[in-house]
């Protein structure tokens, strides 16, 4: 492992002003995001999609910093044959693969998930490095309800987090280690801060047992906030504040960045909440979006299928992407929502 080069990786996915496009849905998750906007899911209609967003010149170059894949997008070449990888590449962008196989029942725990997908992960690896792949991703979905989660299933899939992340260190390939507390439940958010605590000790307990270097990872947790079927929510300020808090206690100051899952907030408060920590100020770590809802949720109603609105898809991908460049500086603004992207 050539710690340098990772921590130069890691670096680079957390620069000012840029952050990770989470564009790795699965053909399931894709399908449904497809069906809201009444296009048939093909492996042309994903292509073109994804290609859109790369090939919006301005959003990548000046915002993006790295894009995550699907197994399928990797292996992908645009309509003119380039490989996406190259697209990417050529937008100054770097190309990251998720790894993890998704969830399936945690035994002896009814209701919770462990991801899979570390069998053969080694070999997977190198051929996605070989591929152009610099950082990879694995997810673990922490549902928070009656009784859950439990602490077998927390600690259970931060050891396979922790497995997953050294494998990748050993390939060469910074590992994006996201442990998602899930925000679909009634909880307020002093019960999310609670268990975000519990599972990021944890993880971090067991990327230390297992040896990864801090200094070439990058951490993809959830913000402090309420359960969306709360009837508490919280304010921004008091978002931000707890996730601040909450942070700082619990990532060291070793770990080069920090990219946030948007986890189902709307577009704006995603944008909203990051701004607001960092007009908190002081952190350690740099601190970004890794969106894949917030950032794709209005390109995909502006494109809709549909090849005469590829560029009303790209502009609405650019202004988002702007908007939370513009957060993870703490200077955006509410009324920059309006205005359309340059
Ligand atoms: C883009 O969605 C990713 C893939 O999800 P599935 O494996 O379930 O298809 C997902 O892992 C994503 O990278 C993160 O959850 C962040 O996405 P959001 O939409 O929460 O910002």
């Amino acid at each position: 492992m050539n710690l340098a080069d990772l921590n130069k990786v890691a670096r680079a996915m957390v620069a000012p002003g840029k952050g990770i496009l989470a564009a790795d849905e699965s053909s399931g998750t894709i399908k449904k995001r497809f069906d809201v906007i009444g296009v048939e899911s093909t492996e042309d209609s994903r292509r073109d999609y994804r290609e859109m967003m790369f090939r919006a010149k301005d959003a990548m170059t000046n915002y993006i910093s790295g894009v995550i894949l699907y197994d399928e997008t990797i292996w992908q070449k645009a309509k003119d044959g380039t490989p996406l990888v190259k697209v990417i590449e050529q937008a100054g962008a770097i190309p990251g693969i998720k790894v993890d196989e998704g969830t399936q029942a945690l035994p002896g725990c009814p209701g919770e998930l462990i991801t899979v997908g570390l069998d053969k992960l080694a070999e997977r690896l190198k051929k996605y490095y070989e591929q152009g792949a610099r950082f990879a991703k694995w997810r673990a979905v922490i549902d928070v309800g009656n009784g859950i989660p439990s602490a077998t299933a927390i600690h259970t899939n931060a050891h396979a987090l922790a497995r997953y992340a050294a494998l990748c260190q050993a390939a060469q390939i910074v590992p994006i280690v996201e442990p998602e507390v899930l925000m679909d439940g009634d909880h307020d958010i002093d019960r999310c801060y609670e268990v975000t605590e519990h599972v990021l000790r944890k993880t971090f307990q067991e990327l230390y047992e297992q040896r990864v270097a801090l200094e070439g990872m990058v951490l993809k947790p959830n913000m402090a906030i309420a359960g969306k079927k709360s009837p508490k929510q919280a304010s921004v300020a008091e978002v931000a504040e707890k996730t601040i808090k909450l942070l700082k206690s619990w990532v060291p100051s070793a770990v080069p960045g920090i990219a946030f899952l948007s986890g189902g907030q709307s577009d704006e408060d995603a944008t909203a909440h990051l701004d607001a920590m960092h007009r908190i100020g002081g952190l350690p770590w740099g601190l970004t979006f890794s969106y894949g809802r917030a950032l794709q949720a209005a390109p995909q109603k502006a494109w809709s299928g549909k090849a005469e609105n590829v560029a009303a898809g790209q502009q609405a991908f650019t202004h988002r992407a702007q908007m939370n460049s513009l957060a993870s500086k703490g200077e955006w603004k509410a009324d920059l929502e309006k205005k359309k992207a340059a």
